[in-house]
């Protein structure tokens, strides 16, 4: 039995998640809440991920895998229907850009998240987290204006990756309203969302 270092609210775990579901290995994982913070491991697991972040996998063997990325070509690996998520061709270059893109979205939103978290009001680096928001918003935009297609295409790594990052914008940036510019993005999220994976991955 594997072990996952978890956490119900991190969309990097989410990914981790999805894969474990769309594959039917849920039963293959025990989850360990091990949620923590930049200034402070909390109940991480520094031994079994040194930068302390989850998810990371402990497998049968004793050896350790993280990040998301990492976790979630090991979860494709381990069953056939997994080879889809990344997938043969010219499309395996976009699979893993749109990953990296979806990615980059948590990396600014998190944070940003972090900002308001962990620094005072009176301190807080407006313009810097007004950058890490701008990231996010011209990701939205190429989504929307260049990557329909293969949104709509096969599900792929990219396709969960975007699909954590807009659940995560809807979940602590639900205010600044990414569908009104977005009415594309919006319905392809809507239909996505539907899946049982995301169902059963809701963050709360
Ligand atoms: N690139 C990593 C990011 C993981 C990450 O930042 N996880 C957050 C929770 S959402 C965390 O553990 N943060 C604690 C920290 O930064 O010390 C991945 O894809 O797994």
């Amino acid at each position: 039995m594997m072990t996952l270092h978890h956490s119900p609210t991190s969309p990097y775990v989410r990914k981790a998640m999805i894969l474990l579901h769309e594959m039917g290995l849920t039963d293959s994982v025990t989850l360990l809440n091990a949620g923590g913070m930049p200034t402070d491991p909390g109940k991480m697991s520094v031994a079994a991920n040194p930068l302390s972040k989850v998810p990371a996998l402990e497998r049968d063997d004793g050896c350790t895998l993280y990040d998301s990325r990492v976790i979630c070509r090991y979860i494709a690996a381990l069953s056939p229907k997994g080879a889809g998520f990344y997938p043969d061709g010219p499309s395996h270059w976009e699979a893993l850009t749109l990953e990296a893109t979806g990615d980059g979205m948590l990396d600014a939103a998190l944070l940003i998240r972090y900002e308001v978290t962990l620094r005072e009001a009176g301190i807080q680096h407006e313009g810097w987290m007004d950058g890490q928001w701008q990231k996010i918003v011209r990701a939205l935009s190429a989504l929307e204006s260049r990557w329909m297609a293969h949104l709509e295409g096969p599900m792929t790594i990219g396709t969960v990756s975007i699909a954590c990052a807009l659940g995560y914008l809807d979940f602590r940036f639900a205010d600044r309203e990414w569908r009104a510019q977005h009415p594309q993005l919006a319905g392809w999220y809507a239909r996505f969302a539907e899946r049982p994976s995301m169902q059963a991955t809701i963050p709360a």
